[in-house]
């Protein structure tokens, strides 16, 4: 049997790195219903015959949205237009968190960002939790030190449709490699990658690009437990005089202060009551 890793799926056909070059694969019994195998698995083919993926290895990291597994980290992909999600952005975040994924904030479409606001926004609200770029992937601002910033490792690129995904890609590795799309007149974006593949860019450096998504549910968790994915958090919570305070309703929040003082971002902590409540009322539901 031959290991690979799973690059690209389209239509239930696999698409295979190995040693030797890229195999098209199908799926053996469980292994082919959809959503058992993701790109970036490693597996092990059976070539005896036509290719046939037989086996596959235990998985480091799983995302389920976008569906790609064994990634290091993620790079979030906000852009000037279409207007970011960072609800989104912040949900994105604590599943980086949680699987103990590195998380990087990348802005794109800097050229259209005419005196930095969004870039110096994004920078107020994410610079404590994780990596802040500022990319353009036209024009090709920033997208060295992207590179550096992710070099030896794999990432895959997540956001909104439209927000220049597989444009970054190509200028990543300086073709044409995906199809980029036209901005519909909304600026809502049109999906216009439909599935899920993988680019080498050489030093052992890969990064998957993936269709865009306006919806993210991170795992149900306690609710309780959701402020300790917020590291930003994390220096202010030893002020709280209640262990284990959601940072909510309870007097004397060392966070709460925090946000009162301009510590931190209040717009961040207000959509954290928000995903608090969102994830309370998840957590009632749990049993049906
Ligand atoms: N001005 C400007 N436009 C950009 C930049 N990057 C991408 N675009 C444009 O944004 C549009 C969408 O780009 P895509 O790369 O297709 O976006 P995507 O995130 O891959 O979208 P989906 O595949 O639908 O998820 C295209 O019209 C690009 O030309 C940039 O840095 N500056
Ligand atoms: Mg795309
Ligand atoms: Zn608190």
């Amino acid at each position: 049997m031959i290991e690979g890793r799973v690059v690209k799926e389209v239509g239930g056909r696999f698409f295979v790195k190995t040693d030797d070059g890229v195999m098209v694969c199908s799926a053996r019994g469980k292994l082919k219903e959809i959503g058992e195998l993701y790109v970036g698995d490693v597996v092990f083919v059976d070539d005896s015959d036509s290719p046939v993926i037989e086996k596959l290895a235990p998985r480091e990291s799983m995302l389920v949205r976008p569906y790609v597994s064994n990634i290091d980290g993620i790079v979030i992909v906000l852009a000037v237009t279409p207007q970011p999600d960072f609800l989104l952005a912040d949900k994105m975040i604590v599943g980086c968190v949680e699987q103990q994924l590195d998380a990087i904030v990348c802005v794109n479409k800097c050229d259209l960002d005419g005196s930095g606001d969004l870039v110096a926004k994004v920078k107020t609200e994410y610079g404590g939790v994780a990596d802040v770029i500022a990319v353009s992937a036209t024009e090709g601002r920033g997208v060295d030190a992207l590179k550096g910033m992710i070099r030896g490792r794999f990432f895959c690129l997540a956001g909104q449709s439209a927000v220049g995904k597989s444009s970054l890609i190509n200028a990543l590795c300086g073709g044409e490699r995906m199809a980029v799309g036209a901005l519909g007149r909304n600026a809502r974006g049109r999906h216009t990658t439909r599935h899920v593949e993988i680019i080498e860019l050489g030093d052992g450096t890969s990064i998957a690009d993936t269709c865009g998504f306006s919806r993210y549910e991170i795992p149900l968790v306690d609710p309780a437990t959701l402020a300790g994915c917020y590291v930003d958090f994390d220096e202010y919570r030893n002020v709280c005089r209640f262990r284990g305070c959601t940072h909510t309703v309870e007097e004397c929040c060392g966070v709460k202060e925090a946000v009162a003082e301009g510590k931190l971002p209040k717009e961040r902590y207000d959509r954290y009551l928000q995903l608090y409540e969102e994830m309370s009322k998840r957590w009632e539901k749990r049993y049906g």
